[in-house]
């Protein structure tokens, strides 16, 4: 079995600039700078023998290359306890398409769809317990967060397994984004 993910990668120097953030909420641990990625899909545990049909239903999808930034910072659930906090993506809709893309190249080897509604982000940071009133004033103090706009060449599948460190992400296999 392993735990895969299909996501697209954040340019180095675009990390850089979201080093650590929200970590100094309490209760907060923030992703690693070099782990921050946009999930396009979760398979979560998956028979490894269907990995060379899930590489080649992935390798068949066509897509654009497209521009993107990072702006906005919110958290999950909008309402309750935040539980994750995250940069949204602007435009989100070649993004979305390509997660569609994905959904149906893989629906056609008979991976379940996800039916939730796809909100395109990046995980900054996990929470627990985190005092509610930090968490505004993170949100607040971010408020005009916004990085230089960046080209999305391509999405990678990913397995992540855990280790005493943490996730360890390795990535299985690159699909170039072609006109
Ligand atoms: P997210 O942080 O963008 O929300 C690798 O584990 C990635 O898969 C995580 O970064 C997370 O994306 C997503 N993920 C992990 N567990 C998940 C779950 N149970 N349902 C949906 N997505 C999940």
């Amino acid at each position: 079995m392993l735990r895969l993910f299909i996501a697209v990668d954040i340019p180095e120097d675009i990390r850089t600039l979201m080093c650590g953030m929200g970590g100094s909420i309490p209760g907060a641990r923030a992703v690693p700078t070099d782990q921050l990625h946009l999930t396009l899909k979760f398979l979560g545990d998956t028979d490894s023998g269907l990995l060379p049909d899930i590489k080649e239903a992935l390798g068949n999808i066509e897509c654009p290359p497209f521009k993107i930034c990072l702006k906005r910072v919110g958290h999950f659930p909008p309402r309750g306890n935040p539980r994750v906090l995250w940069a949204g993506i602007d435009p989100a809709m070649e993004v979305t398409a390509l997660r569609n893309k994905v959904e149906k190249a893989l629906a056609e080897i008979g991976i379940e769809r996800d039916h939730r509604k796809f909100s395109a982000h990046v995980t900054l940071a996990r929470l627990k317990n985190s005092p509610l009133n930090r968490v505004t004033q993170f949100l607040a103090g971010n408020s005009l967060f916004e990085t230089p706009t960046f080209t999305v060449r391509e999405f990678l599948l990913y397995s992540s397994s855990l280790s005493a460190k943490g996730a360890v992400h390795t990535v299985l296999a690159t699909f170039p984004l072609t006109h």
